[in-house]
């Protein structure tokens, strides 16, 4: 049975652009997940973490998945380990973060995979993007649109313009 899940994107260490499109094109390089939706990146203020760190390059994407949630988490933990992820700091910089969103209706509440993900709902940096992909997400019952106006870290949102 397939499901429709949300993956959320994030790098602000190296080449960031080129991380997240390749990041992109791995996910979704087996049979099992498959490309429905990709949004705009967005360039975005780091949001927690240690202080002064560079800012994010930020997207979302819709894939079609056959993979169990477990494996879904374990296929997007391969994908960061394959761009030289490491795991220093909480929320300290990172080449790429890769987290689930939300894996169709699933409430799951577990720390190895809480969906849909404890702070989406608060993030500007997901909603946003995801509301420019999708104008009829909703997010535990409400419009994403209106969550992303609602969030702390939208004023330290900007499209992403390469070159710039
Ligand atoms: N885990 C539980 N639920 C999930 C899920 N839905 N998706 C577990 C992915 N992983 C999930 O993650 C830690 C553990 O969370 C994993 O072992 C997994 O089993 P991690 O990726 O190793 O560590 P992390 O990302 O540093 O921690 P965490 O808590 O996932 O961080 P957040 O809350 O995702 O925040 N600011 C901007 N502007 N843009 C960003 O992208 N990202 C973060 C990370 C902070 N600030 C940011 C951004
Ligand atoms: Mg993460």
């Amino acid at each position: 049975m397939s499901v429709r899940a949300v993956l959320a994107l994030g790098s602000n260490l190296g080449e960031r652009s080129d991380t997240l499109s390749h990041a992109v094109a791995d996910l979704v390089d087996t049979p099992n997940v498959r490309l429905c939706a990709v949004s705009p990146v967005v360039q975005t203020k780091s949001v927690g973490g240690p202080e002064n760190q560079p800012d994010y390059l930020n997207m979302v994407i819709e894939v079609e998945t056959d993979l169990e949630p477990y494996k879904l988490l374990e296929h997007c933990q391969s994908v960061e380990n394959k761009h030289h992820r490491t795991r220093e700091v909480r929320w300290g910089p990172r080449t790429l973060d890769v987290d689930i969103i939300t894996y169709g209706d699933l409430k799951l509440d577990d720390e190895a995979l809480t969906v849909p993900h404890p702070r989406a709902h608060e993030r500007a940096f997901v909603l946003q993007p995801w509301a420019w992909m999708d104008s009829h997400a909703t997010l535990n019952g409400v419009p994403v649109g209106e969550l992303a106006e609602a969030a702390g870290d939208l004023d330290g949102l900007a499209p992403f313009e390469p070159g710039h």
